[in-house]
C-alpha cells in the first residue's frame, strides 16, 4: 500500500482557484479518472481526478478553501504500485493529474504538454499513436476572437470536421473542426481565451484506424480547415455582452443537446459564474433547465427558475414567458394552441442574435428619427443613362450605391457621426476612416457586410461591391472581417415598398439611415407643382452621442448630395 498525495494540477494560468465541491468520504473507492474534488477560477471549473485506482484517505483542503497550483489536496491509498515518480522515500507520491491533461503516466512532468506537431513525432504506428496539433483555420481576419465554448473534453474520440471549440467575434461565431480524426489528449484553451489564425487548439492522438491515410500529414500540409461561420450578427456586441461565457467541467462527459430537468450534479452543465450565482440565490442546478449551447445552463436560466418558484410557477407546467429585459415585466407566455393549430419554427442562429442584438440596442440606445425625402430625380436620370456601360462593365448599379457613396460624404462633413461613445462614458472615439454597413436580407436572417473606405472609391467599385458582399451574404459565405468595421448603417427597403420606417441604431455606432421606395410626388416649385420623384430617409440616431442640430445638418447634407450629385464629386 502507498499513500499518495494528490496536488493542485497546472491550473492553466490561473494563480489561484477556489474548491469548490469535496465529493467524497474517507473509505470511498475510487478508478483512475474518477473526480476527487472540483476547483474553480474566475474563468472555469475543472474536476481534478484521481491518478490512481485505489481508496480514498481524505482531503487535506476544506471547501471554500483557496489553493495554488502544487498544493497537497487530497490523499489516496493506492494497491499497487504506479510508475509515477515517488517524491521521497517516506513513499510519498506527488502527482499533479490536470483533468485536461495527458494519462498519469505523462503527468509527472508536469510541463505543459509541448506543442509539438507530428512532423517532430513519429508517424502513427500499429502499436503507437501520433500527435498531431490542431489549430485554428484562417478565420479571415488579424484579430484574435473569443472562445467562447470548448466542444470535446480530454479522452474525447473526435471524427474529422466534428467542431472543437466555437470562437465568437463581435459580428459572428464560427466552429473551429477538428481537420483529423483522433483522440483528445490536451485541450489547449480555456473558455474566454482570444485566438487568432494558427493558434493551438488541442492535442490529438492519432492512431493508424484514426486516418485512412497511410500517414498523418505535417501541420504545414495539415488541413486547415475554413472555419465555418454558424452565426452572423447584424451588430457590433459590446466588450460586456460578449464576454467570456463559462466553462464547462473538463471531464464531464459530452452534454446532451437539451439538458434534461432532474439531472444529476455531475451532469449539470453550468459555468464558474453561473454557478456561483446559484449558490448565492440557493438554486439547485440540477434543477434547472439550460438554454444555451448544447443545453448550457445561463445567468437568465437562473434568474427565470427564481421567477417562476417566486411567482408560483411550476417549471415545466407553464410555457415560459419570453424574458424581459433591464427589469421589464416579460411578456406573457401564451399556450396559442387554445386559439387554433399552432407549430413552433426554430430560430436560426441569425435570427436568435439578430433579436438579442436589436432588443439590447433599442433598450440601450435613445432614439430619435429625423425625416426627410431626397429629391432624385436627376440621379435616377443618370443612372439610367448608365444601362449602357453597366452591362457592358457587368455591374449593376442601382440607387444603393449612390445612397452609401453619399453617406461617406455625409460621415466626413459631420463627423459627430463618424464616432462612437466609448465605454467609459467619457470619451467619443473619433473615427478617421469611413467604412458603411449595409443591412441585407437573407434567408437565414439579416446580416451587415461592410463597404470600406467608401469616401475613396467610385459608383463603379461601390456597386460591385454591393453585389459580391449581398450575394456572399444571401450564400452565407461572409467572413467575420467582412461585417466588421462600419461607422454607419444603410438599411434600404427601397427595392421592397414602403413609405418610411423607423430603423434601429445598430450601435455602438450612432446613426443608421433607412430608406424605403422611391415615388413620383407632386413638388411645389414656386409657382406650379411638378413631378419628382422622391426618396423617404429615415435617419435615426443616438441622441447620447448627436444632437438634434446634428442630426438636421447631417440629413439636410445628405438630401443635397442625393439630390444634386454633382455635389458628390467636390
Ligand atoms: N426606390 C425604388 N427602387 C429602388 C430603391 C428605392 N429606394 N432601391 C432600389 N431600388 C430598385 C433597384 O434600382 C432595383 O431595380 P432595377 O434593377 O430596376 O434598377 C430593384 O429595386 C432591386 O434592387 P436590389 O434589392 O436587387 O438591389 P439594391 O442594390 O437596391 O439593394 C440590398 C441591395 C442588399 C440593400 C437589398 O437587396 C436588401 O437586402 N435590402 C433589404 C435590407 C433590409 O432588410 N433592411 C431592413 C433592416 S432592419 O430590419
Amino acid at each position: 500500500m502507498t499513500i499518495q498525495i494528490v496536488v493542485v494540477p497546472d491550473l492553466g494560468g490561473a494563480e489561484t482557484v477556489e474548491v469548490i465541491e469535496l465529493g467524497l468520504a474517507a473509505g470511498d473507492a475510487v478508478a483512475v479518472e474518477d473526480s476527487l474534488l472540483v476547483l474553480e477560477s474566475d474563468k472555469a471549473t475543472m474536476d481534478v481526478p484521481s491518478p490512481a485506482a485505489g481508496v480514498f484517505k481524505k482531503y487535506l483542503v476544506a471547501e471554500g478553501a483557496t489553493v495554488r497550483v502544487g498544493d497537497a489536496i487530497a490523499e489516496i491509498e493506492v494497491a499497487q504500485e504506479t510508475d509515477v515518480a515517488v517524491a521521497s522515500d517516506e513513499k510519498v507520491e506527488q502527482i499533479a493529474h490536470a483533468s485536461t491533461a495527458a494519462p498519469v503516466a505523462e503527468e509527472v512532468t508536469k510541463e505543459p504538454i509541448s506543442t509539438t506537431t507530428v512532423a517532430e513525432k513519429p508517424a502513427a504506428t500499429a502499436s503507437q499513436p501520433a500527435e498531431l496539433m490542431i489549430q485554428v483555420p484562417d478565420i479571415g481576419s488579424d484579430d484574435k476572437v473569443e472562445v467562447i465554448e470548448i466542444c470535446v473534453a480530454v479522452g474525447d474520440q473526435v471524427n474529422e470536421g466534428d467542431t472543437l471549440v466555437i470562437l465568437e467575434s463581435d459580428k459572428a461565431t464560427m466552429d473551429v473542426p477538428a481537420s483529423h480524426s483522433g483522440r483528445v489528449v490536451k485541450i489547449l484553451v480555456s473558455e474566454g481565451d482570444k485566438l487568432g489564425t494558427g493558434d493551438d487548439v488541442a492535442l490529438f492522438a492519432i492512431s493508424p484506424q484514426d486516418s485512412s491515410a497511410t500517414e498523418v500529414p505535417a501541420p504545414a500540409a495539415a488541413k486547415a480547415p475554413t472555419a465555418t461561420p454558424v452565426q452572423q450578427a447584424p451588430v457590433a456586441v459590446p466588450e460586456e455582452i460578449a464576454a467570456p461565457q463559462p466553462v464547462r467541467a473538463a471531464i464531464t462527459s459530452p452534454v446532451e443537446k437539451t439538458a434534461p430537468v432532474g439531472k444529476t450534479a455531475a451532469e449539470v452543465y453550468a459555468g464558474p459564474a453561473v454557478r456561483m450565482l446559484a449558490r448565492e440565490l440557493g438554486v439547485t442546478l440540477a434543477d434547472v433547465p439550460g438554454s444555451g449551447p448544447k443545453g448550457r445552463i445561463l445567468k437568465d436560466d437562473v434568474s427565470h427558475f427564481v421567477k417562476q418558484i417566486m411567482t408560483g410557477k411550476a417549471a415545466g407546467t407553464a410555457p415560459q414567458a419570453l424574458p424581459g429585459g433591464a427589469g421589464i415585466p416579460p411578456i406573457p407566455a401564451i399556450d396559442f394552441s387554445q386559439f387554433g393549430a399552432v407549430e413552433n419554427i426554430k430560430l436560426s442562429k441569425i435570427q436568435k442574435l439578430t433579436a438579442a442584438n436589436m432588443q439590447r440596442n433599442w433598450l440601450n440606445v435613445p432614439h430619435v428619427t429625423q425625416f426627410d425625402d431626397a429629391d432624385i430625380t436627376d440621379l435616377e436620370e443618370f443612372r439610367k443613362a448608365l444601362k449602357a456601360e453597366s452591362e457592358q462593365r457587368g455591374i449593376r448599379v442601382t440607387p444603393v450605391a449612390f445612397l452609401i457613396k453619399a453617406i461617406g460624404a455625409a460621415l466626413q462633413a459631420n463627423p459627430e457621426f463618424n464616432r462612437s461613445l466609448a465605454a467609459d462614458g467619457e470619451h467619443f472615439v473619433q473615427k478617421h476612416y469611413v467604412h458603411v454597413g449595409m443591412a441585407v436580407d437573407t434567408p437565414r436572417g439579416l446580416v451587415v457586410p461592410v463597404i470600406r473606405d467608401v469616401n475613396e472609391k467610385g459608383i463603379w467599385d461601390i456597386s460591385a461591391e454591393i453585389a459580391e458582399l449581398a450575394g456572399k451574404a444571401r450564400d452565407g459565405k461572409l467572413t467575420p472581417a467582412e461585417m466588421q468595421g462600419g461607422c454607419f448603417t444603410l438599411s434600404s427597403l427601397g427595392a421592397i415598398g414602403g413609405n418610411g420606417f423607423t430603423p434601429i441604431v445598430n450601435a455602438p455606432e450612432v446613426g443608421i439611415l433607412g430608406v424605403s421606395k422611391s415615388q413620383m410626388k407632386p413638388v411645389w416649385d414656386g409657382s406650379a407643382f411638378i413631378p419628382r420623384l422622391m426618396l423617404p430617409l429615415a435617419l435615426s440616431y443616438d441622441h447620447r452621442a448627436i444632437n438634434g442640430g446634428d442630426a438636421g445638418r447631417f440629413m439636410t447634407h445628405l438630401v443635397k448630395l442625393l439630390s444634386d450629385i454633382r455635389y458628390l464629386a467636390l
